[in-house]
């Protein structure tokens, strides 16, 4: 590793494992998600719920803001349950996880419902709209779990990371509480605490349009299993670059889904 100081790790298994189900687990035992779709970019929530779904939530709702948008969405994935009423959704305490941003506008609506989440009680995974929407303003995202920035956005919220990226996550970090994806070619991993791990297993072909998506799904699903958010964050980044690498280089954001199907045993706890 370069010189990043005390209580950095290149990621990977050795950092965490993740839980084998077992002969007691049941959809509800696996963890229940909630994704919040936008009204014009239904493929995001769509991939976020993929990549959920892949990782072992053993359900998943998506928040449809209207019913034109429900109706697309029901045409889509048969074992995502869509639903209209996002009040009866944040008030249901089994869903322990949501994923707001991917799809959103940068608004304040999106702010609003990031702060209602989060006073709700939910973990919350915070990328794209949702960071955007706190452009200028990381107060706006405390409370939050994991934020999955790609270099836009971080420097929209925090402001540019500059040449010492592990102290910029670090700091970011620290100052909102939540656990840090700063993505990328490498992609950095930063707790609040001070812990960094440095993922460097993703192919360039990941560079696609809805990937970050997938991410954010697959950090979600995890979480909602009962990883911790670092655990969690860093154990998503790498399975999704180990996807991608077995995807191989025609790959789509939707082809990651089964690929995980078939990658995710090699990281069980045995
Ligand atoms: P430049 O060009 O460097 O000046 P956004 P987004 C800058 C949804 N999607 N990687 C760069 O500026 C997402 O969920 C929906 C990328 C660039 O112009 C979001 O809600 C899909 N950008 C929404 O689209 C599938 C970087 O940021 C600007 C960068 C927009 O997300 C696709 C991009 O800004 C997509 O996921 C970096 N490393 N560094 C669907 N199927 O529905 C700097 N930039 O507004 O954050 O655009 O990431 O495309
Ligand atoms: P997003 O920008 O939100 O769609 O996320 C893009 C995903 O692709 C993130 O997981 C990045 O880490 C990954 N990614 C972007 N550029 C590269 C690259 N050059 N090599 C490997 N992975 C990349
Ligand atoms: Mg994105």
């Amino acid at each position: 590793l370069p010189a990043i100081g005390p209580r950095a790790w290149r990621n990977g298994p050795w950092l965490w494992r993740i839980l084998r189900p077992g002969a007691a687990s049941h959809k509800y035992a696996r963890g229940h998600v909630a994704v919040a779709a936008g009204k014009g970019m239904t493929g995001a929530a769509r991939l976020v719920a993929t990549g959920a779904r892949r990782a072992g939530a053993g359900l998943l709702s998506v928040a449809a803001p209207d019913a034109a948008t429900a109706a697309v969405l029901r045409a889509g994935d048969p074992g995502v349950i869509v639903a209209e009423d996002r009040a009866a959704l944040l008030a249901d305490v089994r869903i322990g996880t949501w994923v707001i941003g991917p799809g959103l506008p940068p608004d304040e609506g999106t702010r609003a419902l990031l702060r209602e989440t989060v006073s709700a009680g939910r973990q919350v995974v915070a990328d794209a709209g949702a960071l955007r929407a706190a452009a200028g303003d990381p107060a706006a995202l405390a409370g939050c779990a994991v934020l999955t920035p790609h270099a836009g956005e971080f420097s929209a919220v925090f402001g540019p990371p500059g040449a010492d990226r592990p102290g910029a996550v670090r700091a970011a970090a620290a100052a909102t509480g939540a656990v840090l994806v700063l993505k990328g070619a490498d992609t950095l991993i930063a707790a609040p605490d001070g812990r960094l791990a440095i993922n460097d297993n993703a192919p360039p072909w990941l560079a696609t349009g809805g990937t970050g998506d997938v991410l954010a799904g697959i950090v979600a699903g995890l979480l909602a299993q009962g990883m911790p958010p670092f655990e969690a964050a860093a154990a998503a980044v790498h399975v999704h670059g180990e996807a991608a690498r077995r995807a191989g280089p025609g790959m789509l954001a939707e082809d990651l889904g089964s690929v995980i199907a078939h990658a995710i045993a090699t990281y069980w706890l045995d």
